[in-house]
């Protein structure tokens, strides 16, 4: 299909775009970022995942596109950041935890390029049908050193399933979660899911900041990282670049 053959030539000519969303610990230092991949599309301009992922997904084309995505965050952790230690999440998607190179893949970009494996963070799509192919290959991302989250938490079937199979550094409070506290001081569904992250011990990153309430509330109750509109959007490398 069009698409299809669209994003192979993409792929070939470097249409693809990073762009990063900061984020921040709780008291506004800038802690990572979240890398989000872009088209920039000859005639229809920018382009987001929603407009692509999916087709990327159902060709098979989603484990190039990862790997781009990976490297990038590789080249970015091993030049510019390098005498940082800000962290970088990579979305992954189910697709490439199911191929069989990835664990390979990833293990040679860390040894090519020495990076901290620490600085990785994987972020995991809660869809996922969880195989005990990818629960192990998960365990052995994280026997690397590498970061796994636990992204759009709480909105998928398995969620606590996912935190009994295999073990997580970090979860991600859905946009879901965090939208209420617009309107309300407290929201006892989003406190309980912080608190449940704190009692396992797992890092909490809350997504969709759009205010300062809210903003208020998450530091309040000790999350430790925010991302959202309100404290930055989704930008190209060299501006995050102008943040060090
Ligand atoms: O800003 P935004 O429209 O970038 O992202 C929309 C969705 O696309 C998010 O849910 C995100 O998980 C997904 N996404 C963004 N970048 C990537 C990527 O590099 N790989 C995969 N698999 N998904 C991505
Ligand atoms: O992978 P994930 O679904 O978490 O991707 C995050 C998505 O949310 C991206 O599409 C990103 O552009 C978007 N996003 C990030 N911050 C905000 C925000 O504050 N509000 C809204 N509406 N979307 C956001
Ligand atoms: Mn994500
Ligand atoms: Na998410």
């Amino acid at each position: 299909n069009q698409l299809e053959r669209e994003l192979r030539e993409a792929l070939a000519d470097g249409h693809f775009r990073l762009y990063l969303q900061p984020q921040f610990d709780g008291r506004g230092q800038l802690r990572g970022a979240e890398a989000l991949i872009r088209w920039q599309h000859p005639q229809r301009g920018l382009l987001t995942p929603g407009d692509f992922i999916g087709v990327a997904e159902r060709s098979g084309l989603i484990r190039p596109i990862g790997y781009w995505v990976l490297e990038q965050a590789a080249d970015l952790l091993h030049g510019p950041l390098q005498d940082t230690c800000l962290m970088l999440s990579v979305n992954v998607s189910v697709h490439q935890l199911r191929d069989d190179d990835f664990l390979g893949h990833v293990t040679s970009l860390i040894r090519e390029r020495q990076l901290a494996p620490e600085r990785l963070v994987l972020e995991i799509v809660e869809s996922l049908l969880v195989t005990p192919g990818v629960t192990s290959r998960l365990q052995a991302l994280r026997r690397l050193g590498i970061n796994l989250s636990l992204d759009d938490f709480g909105t998928g079937y398995s969620s606590l399933r996912y935190l009994q199979e295999f073990q997580v550094d970090e979860i991600k409070l859905d946009k879901v979660f965090i939208d209420p506290l617009q309107h309300q001081d407290d929201v006892p569904l989003a406190r309980s899911i912080i608190a449940l992250g704190k009692a396992l011990g797992l890092r909490l990153v809350a997504e969709g900041v759009e205010s300062a309430p809210q903003r208020q509330f998450l530091q309040k109750h000790g999350v430790d990282i925010l991302q959202g509109y309100y404290l930055a959007r989704p930008e190209p490398v060299p501006s995050f670049l102008d943040r060090l």
